[in-house]
């Protein structure tokens, strides 16, 4: 089913996370994303976690800086806590309401991820912060990409090339590695939410399996389909 054949959803837009651990492709894979949609004549927002608002931004600074490290693993999650709030009151909530579909590199899966399964913070503060934060807000969609957290790292590097690796990319391949089982473990314990989905191939072959999972979990039946 090509995407100029298809009568979209209307109403609430649909939230789709992407996440994974570190170089696995997330900005490319929205970007490409976002382009298909868009080529649809579908109303996007590309944001991103930590950030995506300016108060947000500012707090992306600080923790991507090593700073929050420095309070410790509970004062820097209030943190990313602080800047989730800010980002979905708004700019994430505000864009559903108005029909937009939002696509957004990370989200609160992250936070158990890299700050619940290995920063070990409990999973109650982790819960508790995620009800001030977001409430009954649950993406449509994660989309975990996958991929062995060498490759990940290496993609990491090259991009950087000669630039300071941030607080979590410093971290050693144990961390990474730790990551991955989280996320893969998130996945299978939310199937109706989350998609884990092979990243280790070139962009394209990627965002074919990116398509393939929300062409089907997201678009409407064929008996819908229009054709144009
Ligand atoms: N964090 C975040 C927390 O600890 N808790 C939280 O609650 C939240 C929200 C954010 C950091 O904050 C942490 C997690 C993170 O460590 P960031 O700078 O936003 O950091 O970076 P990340 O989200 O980690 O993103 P990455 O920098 O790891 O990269 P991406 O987006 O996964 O990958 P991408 O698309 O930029 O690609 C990386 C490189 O690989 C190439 C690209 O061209 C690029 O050069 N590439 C490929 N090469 C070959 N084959 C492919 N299929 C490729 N896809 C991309």
């Amino acid at each position: 089913m090509s995407e100029s054949a298809v009568k979209w959803p209307s109403g609430r837009g649909r939230f789709v996370t992407f996440e994974g651990g570190e170089g696995t492709g997330k900005s490319t894979q929205i970007k490409k994303l976002a382009d298909r949609l868009k080529a649809a004549r579908m109303r996007i927002l590309v944001t991103r976690e930590p950030g995506g608002s300016p108060g947000a931004e500012i707090m992306r600074h600080l923790v991507l800086s090593g700073m929050g490290k420095l309070l410790g693993p509970e004062a820097e999650t209030l943190l990313f806590a602080a800047a989730r709030d800010d980002h979905v009151r708004t700019v994430i909530q505000p864009a559903l309401n108005q029909g937009t579909w939002v696509l957004c590199d990370r989200f609160a899966d992250s936070t158990r991820a890299y700050q619940g399964s290995l920063g070990r913070v409990p999973t109650a503060l982790i819960n508790a912060m995620q009800r001030v934060t977001i409430g009954d807000l649950k993406p449509d969609l994660t989309i975990i990409l996958d991929l062995p957290v060498e490759i990940g790292l290496q993609r990491a590097a090259a991009r950087r090339g000669s630039g300071t690796p941030d607080r979590f990319e410093a971290e050693k391949l144990g961390f990474h590695q730790g990551l991955r089982e989280a996320y893969r473990k998130i996945a299978a314990d939310d199937p109706a939410r989350c998609v884990l989905i092979d990243a280790n191939s070139d962009p394209d072959t990627v965002a074919g399996r990116v398509w393939t999972v929300l062409r089907d979990r997201l678009l409407p039946t064929p008996a819908s389909v229009v054709s144009l």
